[in-house]
């Protein structure tokens, strides 16, 4: 009988255990040093997007900067869940202050590493969407205006979690949230409101602005990575499913991500000085039904009497992102590794 040759499933995949790829290709969670920044032991809820992207995000940055970096961290589900005084799961220099100031704070640790000239020790600052594009903007817009060589990730998972799920300014439109209408004829968010904080980002002109979801933690970590290459101010913004506020199931963390890229609701891409250099183009396109009908928080557009028009609204602006970053005109055989311009 002939042999067969031996299949390592493993290696299509950038899963945690992907050694058997090439080693260029590997993750930093592959890499048995890593700094395991964000430790076991945390609060989290089960399936928390947040702590995956943080963890990832972190290890990232600390391999980038050869364990040299200070994290500082906003008020948030993040903080709260990761150090309950007098316990930490932190395995890393990490700072807390409060919920609207930590790109200021992060502003003043690189502040204080320039004038001991340590310039090898580099800043992130870190918050939720609340603390982002909400009571943090105005410090952010001033360490963008001010190009402080700070790395500032923003875990977005469209609400404020740690308080019980209250309506953000990156809460997406019909989402229902603890303060957004239960009832009436238009339950949930209202349409037009909101930040989109990646292209506000980019209107600063900063070095690097780039956006990444949990379904692909290989790319997440290249982008840190990138951003750490450079100085000055970069933004990353990452989508973080919540299952307690979207109401998904734990195990579907992953997969609510990655529809919201192939929905084309979430695009990710990543840019240079205000233009855009590299986008992840949509590899199987699928209808936003898919995205929004196994989320809770959108449980009220469908049943016995769907939105139709709702939800074609929320089809609407997908269609938007695919036309206005180019997501679905890959040449057929490419993979979704974003592609780059540069
Ligand atoms: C000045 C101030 N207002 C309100 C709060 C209460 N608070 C703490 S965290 C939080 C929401 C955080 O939301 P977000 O930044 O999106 O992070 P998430 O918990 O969703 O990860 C709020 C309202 C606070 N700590 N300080
Ligand atoms: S509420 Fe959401 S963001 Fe907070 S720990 Fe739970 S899953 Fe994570
Ligand atoms: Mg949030």
């Amino acid at each position: 009988m002939r042999s067969q040759p031996v299949r390592f499933y493993q290696t299509g995949s950038f899963a945690v255990g992907n050694r058997l790829v090439d080693e260029h290709d590997r993750t930093v969670q592959s890499d048995p040093g890593r700094s395991n920044s964000l430790d076991s032991g945390h609060r989290a809820c089960q399936g928390c997007g947040e702590a995956l992207g943080a963890r990832y995000a972190l290890d990232a940055a600390m391999r980038a900067t050869r364990g040299r970096l200070i994290a500082v961290n906003a008020t948030g589900c993040l903080e709260v869940f990761s150090t309950p005084y007098p316990e930490t799961s932190w395995r890393i220099a990490w700072l807390h202050s409060l919920f609207g100031n930590a790109p200021a704070v992060a502003t003043g640790v690189a502040a204080a590493m320039k004038v001991k000239g340590r310039s090898d020790v580099r800043v992130v600052g870190q918050a939720g969407d609340g603390g982002t594009v909400d009571i943090g903007f105005g410090c952010l817009s001033g360490m963008f205006e001010r190009n402080d060589d700070v790395l500032f990730v923003c875990y977005d998972n469209e609400a404020y979690m740690n308080t019980g799920v209250q309506r953000s300014g990156a809460t997406p439109p019909a989402a229902r949230t603890a303060t957004t209408e239960t009832v009436g004829p238009d339950p949930g968010n209202t349409f037009g409101q909101g930040k989109d904080l990646p292209r506000i980002a980019m209107a600063h002109d900063i070095p690097y602005v780039a956006t990444a979801t949990v379904a692909d933690l290989h790319d997440l970590e290249a982008k840190v990575e990138r951003a750490m290459e450079l100085r000055g101010a970069r933004y990353l913004h990452v989508l973080v499913p919540c299952p307690l506020g979207w109401g998904t199931a734990s195990c579907d963390t992953i997969r609510v991500a990655r529809l919201a890229v192939e929905t084309g609701l979430f695009p990710v891409f990543e840019a240079e000085g205000g233009t855009v250099t590299g986008v992840s183009p949509i590899r199987h396109r699928v209808p936003v039904e898919d995205y929004l009908s196994i989320q809770r928080r959108y449980a009220h557009l469908f049943g016995d009497h769907p939105s139709v028009e709702v939800i074609a609204r929320i089809q609407a602006i997908a269609d938007k992102n695919i036309a206005t970053y180019g997501l679905d005109d890959a040449p057929s055989g490419e993979s979704e590794r974003p592609r780059r311009d540069h």
